[in-house]
């Protein structure tokens, strides 16, 4: 069947731009790329075979709602903090005690350790957390999996070298002394926006658990455990540095000041800030009962609120813990959480990887997804607000429900995907989304995630800073999104993706690659950028896209495909673009390729790696990490990149690809129709 390969109506923009059609040879299909010089017709066919299954399985995985959901799996922090916040909140259940405890067992390593990733490095903070969960679960100290932990933990510096997160959870259960941590004071909900470390100079992820944790903080509240954990201690002094040439030092001095003045706060004062903190946070409770859809603000939030005077059985507690059993997975006696859940953006990318596959835009699996896409559109203003105080609210969250944070990421990848499919009433929410996108652009051209702005460094140095990123600044995935979005939706010339494409350009690394703040790591933001820029109207031949080919072609692995270590962020110098291979990294790397007109050799090697790595039902293994939660800090595996991005890569190759659009006709509609 035929159709607009862009979907959805042409606007004058893009009537102007010449979309390459070109009849497909129903023979081979080996019809050359509009750039290329022709691959041999065997690696096409053996790609549209692999493409039928890998689309064929995606589609199976598609919920009867219409949505893809892949788990998002991170690290056992998230179970063991539910197991400290059920025994602080006094409803740890036996049999989730045990099935979760079975769960962290089976993810420790033969080191004793635990890891934030797959193979990665034991994380010391981590592997406390699990050791201090097993110790609740019964699980004895001379037991030798817990005398492997203890050992390494000690070795590694002990409780005292653990983050400000771990000991806080140490604290409430009387392991640590509450004077020993950093404090948060409650005070700063008063700091007016344009005051420094004001709330909202915090990215929101950290400003949501910072509210919270400043209640708590300043409760110091403790349930006395039965047991000790003195076998983790090293005696060591927590490390600290107090030198004054750098702002981290100056604030260990200002958190000492802080110490003596919260043993005498002003009554008023303080208790005017808790109450002013406690409707902060009661505002922003989402209608799944979580906080932003993630794990340490909804389960702070929950202690907040219980220490603020809320009963076990009030609306806010009871709907709080509710939600989280929507984040729970039972796998027979086995239980685990997800620290975030999501849909909109499986959703919104197994749109576009399927219409990349030829599926039709009137396929109804395409249509369901497209109509709850337009459902989930968020229509509220949110934190976002306040430094666009101006702007219409619009675009799309990651979450089920997150309608306080919304994100440009999201918001262009579901525009991407809304345009690919028929959904008759689309149209509104694509233009406020246009619009959000455009008026939440940073003052530098770039696009950061769920701010304008927020881009204060000076947040990372307060003592309770000390794990993961606390700020939201521009980065180049993000920023390539919004252009390559912005761009289909004939926005090319418009000023502010003009000022975008330039902040894009000046963000490529001299290697010619691109930082991946979401996904894992300069492949990610590669495979990011120059589809948008070619998108956008950069030619393939310009220097910029020239080099992206050579930087990715000398970064491809023995066996054809492309993988990046974690390493990477913290020693890019050693390992940018280097690692095992990787289904989803094999195929941003291609995404980059195809896009940049690339039909040689490189591509056709990359493409072949993915039909002989994909499984007997149509997937990929994929037990290494590609995505990011904060890079050198938190990763993430979101189980289904390894099935949509080889699906969106492996079409774009079989149905050639240029500036956006399906440059062939597709496959038929075999699949997707019925
Ligand atoms: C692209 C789409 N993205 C723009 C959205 C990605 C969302 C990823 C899920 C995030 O889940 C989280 C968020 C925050 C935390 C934290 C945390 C760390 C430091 C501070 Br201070 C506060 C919170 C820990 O785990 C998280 C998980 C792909």
């Amino acid at each position: 069947m035929l159709y607009s390969p862009s979907g959805g109506p042409l606007d004058d923009k893009e009537r102007r731009r010449p979309v390459i059609r070109r009849v497909p040879d129903p023979a081979s299909g080996s019809r050359p790329g509009p750039m290329g010089a022709g691959a041999p017709s065997d690696a096409r066919k053996r790609a549209r075979v692999a493409l039928e299954r890998a689309s064929t399985q995606l589609l199976e995985q598609q919920d009867a709602q219409g949505v893809w959901r892949g788990e998002l799996g991170t690290n056992v922090t998230i179970e063991a903090e539910d197991l400290f916040l059920r025994e602080f909140l006094g409803v740890l259940d036996a049999d989730v005690l045990r099935a979760t405890a079975a769960w962290i067992r089976q993810r420790q390593r033969d080191d004793g350790t635990w890891a934030n990733f797959e193979d990665g490095p034991g994380d010391l903070s981590t592997t406390v957390e699990a050791y201090v969960a097993l110790r609740m679960a019964g699980d004895a100290p001379d037991a030798e999996h817990m005398q492997r932990a203890a050992t390494w933990i000690v070795e590694q510096g002990g409780l005292e070298a653990t983050r400000v997160f771990t000991r806080m959870w140490l604290a409430l259960h009387g392991w640590w002394d509450w004077d020993e941590l950093p404090v948060i004071p409650p005070e700063m909900i008063f700091l007016p926006t344009w005051v420094p470390l004001n709330i909202y100079d915090f990215g929101c992820w950290a400003r949501q658990t910072i509210v919270a944790l400043s209640i708590v903080r300043a409760y110091r509240p403790v349930r006395p455990a039965d047991f000790t954990i003195d076998e983790l201690r090293s005696g060591t002094a927590p490390r600290v540095s107090a030198s004054l040439r750098t702002w981290k030092g100056w604030f260990t001095w200002i958190d000492r000041a802080l110490r003596r003045y919260e043993r005498r706060p002003l009554g008023w004062l303080r208790a005017a800030a808790l109450h002013r903190a406690e409707s902060w946070v009661m505002r922003r409770q989402e209608a799944d009962g979580s906080w932003g859809g993630i794990q340490p603000p909804w389960v702070y939030s929950i202690i907040a609120l219980r220490l603020r005077g809320y009963g076990m059985t009030q609306p806010v507690i009871k709907h709080a813990l509710e939600g989280i059993e929507r984040f729970t997975i039972w796998d027979g006696g086995v239980r685990r959480l997800e620290a975030c859940q999501s849909p909109v953006w499986d959703t919104a990318l197994a749109l576009v990887a399927l219409a990349d596959a030829g599926i039709p835009p009137d396929a109804p699996a395409l249509r369901r997804a497209g109509e709850w896409l337009v459902g989930e559109e968020v229509s509220q203003k949110g934190d976002w607000a306040v430094r666009r105080p101006y702007l219409h609210p619009g675009g799309w969250a990651f979450e089920f429900e997150n309608r306080n944070y919304p994100d440009v990421d999201d918001t262009a990848e579901v525009i991407l995907a809304l345009r690919r499919v028929d959904v008759p009433n689309a149209k509104g929410a694509i233009d406020r989304g246009v619009a959000w996108t455009l008026g939440m652009q940073c003052v530098d051209g770039g696009w950061a995630a769920f701010d304008a702005d927020n881009t204060r460094t000076l947040c990372r140095a307060p003592a309770f800073c000390d794990f993961g990123e606390v700020i939201d600044p521009p980065s180049a995935d993000v920023t390539a999104h919004a252009i390559e979005m912005l761009a289909l939706e004939g926005k090319t010339y418009n000023a502010r993706v003009q000022r975008g494409i330039a902040w894009l350009r000046s963000a490529q690394e001299p290697d010619g690659s691109w930082f991946g703040r979401w996904g894992a790591n300069y492949i990610y933001g590669t495979g990011a950028a120059v589809p948008a820029l070619v998108a956008a109207g950069v030619s393939p031949d310009d220097p910029s896209i020239r080099r992206a080919v050579h930087w990715l072609a000398a970064r491809q692995n023995p066996d054809g495909g492309w993988g990046e270590d974690l390493r990477s962020y913290d020693d890019p110098a050693g390992w940018s673009g280097r690692g095992a291979s990787t289904a989803s990294q094999t195929a941003w790397a291609l995404l980059a390729l195809v896009a940049a007109g690339d039909d040689g050799s490189v591509t056709r090697r990359g493409v072949e790696y993915l039909v002989d790595t994909q499984r007997e039902d149509g997937s990929w293994d994929e037990p290494l990490y590609t995505g990011t939660g904060f890079p050198g800090a938190f990763y993430i595996n979101y189980h289904l990149y390894r099935l949509i991005f080889p699906v969106m890569a492996l079409g774009r190759y079989v149905n050639g690809w240029h500036a956006g659009r399906l440059t062939r006709f597709v496959l038929d509609g075999a699949h997707g129709t019925s």
